[in-house]
């Protein structure tokens, strides 16, 4: 077997992912799966933020799970088949984390993917991994693949790309280039031209990387399974002569194929830095056409152009294969790998009903819409409130009363003291040291007909009654006798005499606002009958506000009658008093807070107890006389 140092990666290579990649991850298990490998080459991931957990991932259709330690020493201890790191970590922490890593002797290898990284620390790095004989691929590098073997990182780019490079399975070629999208393009040359690619390396393209040209090629010439070994390199740096060196002076034997990319750097007038840090030509020995120059004369084979590689490498091909030093395997069913919904959703390959559908607001774009109106624009027109509310409740701008309207429904209903049922609730929940949505919905809960909740029911009943043409004496004693409340009749402490002045707010706007109020002059001449059988019988705020939206929905000019009916009978009214008083429900419950309030317990005596000897068995005081005694 070949030592580590020339075969990093085997078809059993285990590795760590530093840092959060879930993709790349996704990646490599996709590969490997692919490739028909036994295991999967990630062990687990290391990441110091967010507690040891696990990661769901696909294998092929099936999932598995990825354990996620929060430090090296947890994932060495748990892993020690490991001898591979691919390096996630940023151009700030990379420096720090990779000489952490290469504390632990079982990591032979380390892929370090970050941009930017300091050219001092690079080189630090390189210094301390070549005293402890670790092979470092990067820094600013894609990373690597071994076809069959194992896939560094993001390596390769899509599934799809990978399938048509045949990266599922080992050629003869052996390459090293700078970065992914030059290694994509030979994956794509190496597949058509030849059988294959054995193994490809990044180096990165920063002036210092941790491994380079040289190193890969000294690693393929040693490895029997390498046949061809082909660079490509570009301008800027010297590392393409080391390779022309070892050709010539013997240390290389195998045929190299090899193109410095960057002629056309002397057709710009002024010097150029292409995409990479390094490329850069310093001096005429950097430039593209020098190194093409010197390689084509120590034997390395240069095609004329880049154009022309595929074909030159296509001849060496043959020739191997002509001569017996490459025997063409069979060549086997490309693997079917699963793909992703949502990319062969994006392909247009797939399609599934959705299970909702929403058109009131859209999130997706670079601005939200309310009802398809922009924020910005909801902002620009200071359409308040009143106008956001009537967007998302009712899909249309309503006209400026109503709006206005809707805000001071809001504000009326925003709170009726501590006393109030949904009040009262939501300081005892307080109090019993619940936190605010808690106490908040323990309040809104109680909103029903009795308390808050009257006012779908007072606009079905009133304009029911008045759409019946039924004269308000006839519709107070049809309820009677159906021995019905009528909703939004009624309150506990406002009567005649002591008026609900919120309610007299409403009246007065709806009746100089609205176009038209006949429902809610209907209800003023129920109440004049209630009122006058019991002076607590008035319009309330539930029945005034639930009346006036009747005359609102059926006169705004917004909405068609049809559409005005179905908002109260979908239950559309008791949400402004919803909306209003949880504005109050949350006062209450800061309130409580401020005021450190500890724990209610309701005195005894203010409960009447009712023993069972007491009370002779029956159901409900009705069925008879009881003196019940207060708690002391
Ligand atoms: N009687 C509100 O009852 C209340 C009658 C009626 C015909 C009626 C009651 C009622 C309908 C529901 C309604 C919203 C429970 C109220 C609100 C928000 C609030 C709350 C706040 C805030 C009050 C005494 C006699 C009996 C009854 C008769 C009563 N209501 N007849 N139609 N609607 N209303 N809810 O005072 O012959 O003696 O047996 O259920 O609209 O919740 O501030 O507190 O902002 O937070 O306890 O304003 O009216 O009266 O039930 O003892 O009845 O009047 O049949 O007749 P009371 P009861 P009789 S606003």
């Amino acid at each position: 077997a070949l030592p580590r140092s020339v075969v990093p990666f085997t078809s059993r290579t285990r590795s760590f992912i530093y840092g959060m990649q879930p993709r790349a991850v996704q990646g490599m298990l996709d590969f490997d799966f692919m490739c028909n490998r036994e295991q999967p080459s990630v062990a687990c991931m290391i990441y110091p933020f967010g507690g040891h957990h696990v990661q769901k991932f696909y294998w092929g259709t099936k999932e598995m799970l990825v354990p996620v330690y929060t430090t090296v020493t947890e994932a060495i201890e748990r892993f020690p088949d490991v001898d591979v790191v691919v390096n996630f970590a940023s151009c700030r922490s990379v420096y720090e984390s990779t000489r952490e890593l290469m504390l632990y002797p079982q990591l032979k290898t380390i892929a370090i993917i970050a941009e930017g990284v300091p050219e001092k620390r690079a080189r630090q790095l390189l210094h301390e991994a070549q005293e402890k004989g670790i092979l470092i691929i990067g820094p600013a590098t894609v990373g690597g693949i071994k076809p069959g073997c194992f896939k560094i990182g993001n390596t390769g780019g899509m599934m799809d790309n990978i399938v048509s490079s045949k990266l599922y399975r080992a050629g003869s070629v052996a390459y090293v280039s700078k970065s992914g999208g030059m290694s994509n393009e030979l994956n794509n040359i190496i597949s058509r031209a030849t059988d294959g690619v054995y193994e490809g390396v990044a180096i990165g393209g920063d002036r210092y990387p941790g491994s380079t040209f040289i190193d890969h090629m000294l690693r393929y010439e040693k490895d029997p399974a390498a046949k061809i070994l082909v660079l490509l390199g570009e301008v800027g740096g010297v590392e393409e002569y080391h390779l022309a060196q070892a050709v010539k002076d013997g240390r290389i034997t195998k045929p190299v194929v090899a193109w410095c990319i960057g002629t056309c750097a002397k057709m710009f007038t002024t010097d150029v830095q292409f995409g990479h840090a390094g490329s850069f030509a310093n001096s005429d020995l950097e430039t593209a056409d020098a190194k093409n120059s010197t390689l084509r004369s120590s034997g390395v084979i240069v095609p004329e152009t880049f154009e022309d590689l595929p074909e030159t490498l296509h001849k060496v091909y043959t020739s191997l294969v002509a001569n017996k030093t490459i025997a063409p395997l069979r060549e086997p069913p490309a693997p079917k790998i699963p793909i992703d919904y949502s990319w062969a959703q994006e392909l247009g390959l797939i399609r599934k009903p959705a299970s909702f559908i929403s058109t009131i607001c859209d999130d997706r774009g670079q601005e939200l819409l309310y009802a398809g109106m922009a924020i910005s624009e909801v902002f620009k027109e200071d359409i308040g409130i009143g106008g956001v509310l009537s967007l998302l409740w009712f899909k249309r701008r309503l006209p400026a009363y109503a709006c206005k309207f809707i805000e001071m429904v809001l504000m009326l209903t925003a709170d009726h003291g501590p006393a109030v049922s949904g009040a009262h609730n939501t300081i005892v929940t307080a109090r019993a040291g619940k936190d605010l949505i808690s106490s908040l919905v323990a309040g809104l809960l109680t909103i029903g007909d009795r308390f808050g909740g009257a006012l779908d029911g007072a606009a079905r009943d009133f304009s029911g009654a008045y759409d019946a043409n039924q004269t308000p004496s006839d519709f107070v004693t049809s309820k009677r006798k159906a021995h019905q409340l009528i909703l939004g009749i009624g309150h506990k402490i406002k009567s005649r005499t002591n008026p609900d002045l919120r309610v007299e707010i409403v009246k007065e706007y709806v009746l100089k606002n609205f176009p038209s109020a006949d429902v809610f002059r209907y209800a003023l001449e129920v109440e004049k009958i209630t009122t006058s059988k019991k002076d607590n019988l008035i319009l309330n705020v539930d029945g005034a506000v639930g009346v006036a939206f009747v005359d609102l929905l059926r006169g705004c000019g917004a909405f068609s009658r049809e559409e005005a009916e179905e908002y109260i009978k979908i239950g559309t009214l008791n949400g402004l008093f919803v909306l209003g008083r949880s504005i109050g429900f949350i006062g209450h419950y800061l309130d409580q807070k401020r005021l450190k309030q500890g724990l209610y317990r309701h005195p005894w005596d203010d409960i009447s107890y009712l023993t069972p000897e007491q009370d002779g068995g029956m159901r409900t005081l009705a069925e008879g006389n009881v003196v019940v005694e207060k708690g002391t």
